[in-house]
């Protein structure tokens, strides 16, 4: 096991757009093994490969209280999505100590290979639907902020690069 670094907002690498991944090898279940313990080091409550620059089609989540719910899902399709949407307070790791409403649906339905390459169908609503939502738009170089005006989002991306410079120092 090994924890990888979370890219920060703005980095443009959190652009990028993942692949889809041809098989579940070794290689793969030890990025999903090294995603897991670095979501649960940083009181995650999902990652994205995005987000550890690794740009395929990986997703860990733990939306469950005692944080022992693994989810892994191996490249998600989105199959149905609720009507109905919902405004949720949303995080992320790589935007930390940001906090902002984006709209999202309430339910989704999603298909993904688990970390043994089988195939299977998620039905979330609440929270997992929220994560699953947050996670997919990762894989495809999106980060929440994008969804806020750019009055907000150029207000974070100072206060992410000033942060960043007082780290450097
Ligand atoms: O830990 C996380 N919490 C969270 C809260 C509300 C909506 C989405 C999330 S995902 C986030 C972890 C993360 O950045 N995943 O990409
Ligand atoms: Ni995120």
């Amino acid at each position: 096991m090994a924890l990888l670094t979370i890219l920060c907002y703005p980095d443009p690498k959190l652009h990028k757009v993942a692949k889809p991944v041809a098989v579940v090898d070794a290689v793969i279940q030890k990025l999903v093994s090294d995603m897991l313990e670095t979501m649960y080091e940083a009181k995650g409550i999902g990652l994205a490969a995005t987000q550890v620059d690794v740009h395929q089609r990986v997703i860990v989540i733990d939306t469950s209280e005692e944080r022992n719910q693994p989810l892994v899902l191996i490249n998600p399709e989105i199959t149905w999505k609720s009507e109905g949407t919902h405004l949720n307070e949303e995080g992320c790791l790589s935007v930390p100590g940001i906090y902002d409403g984006v709209v999202r649906h309430d339910a989704v339905h999603v298909t993904a290979l688990d970390e043994t390459g089988k195939s299977r169908v998620i039905e979330a609503q609440e929270i997992l639907a929220v994560c699953i939502q947050h996670e997919m738009d990762h894989l495809m170089g999106k980060v929440f902020v994008e969804y806020l005006s750019p009055l907000k989002r150029n207000r974070i991306k100072t206060k992410m690069l000033k942060m960043h410079r007082e780290d450097a120092r």
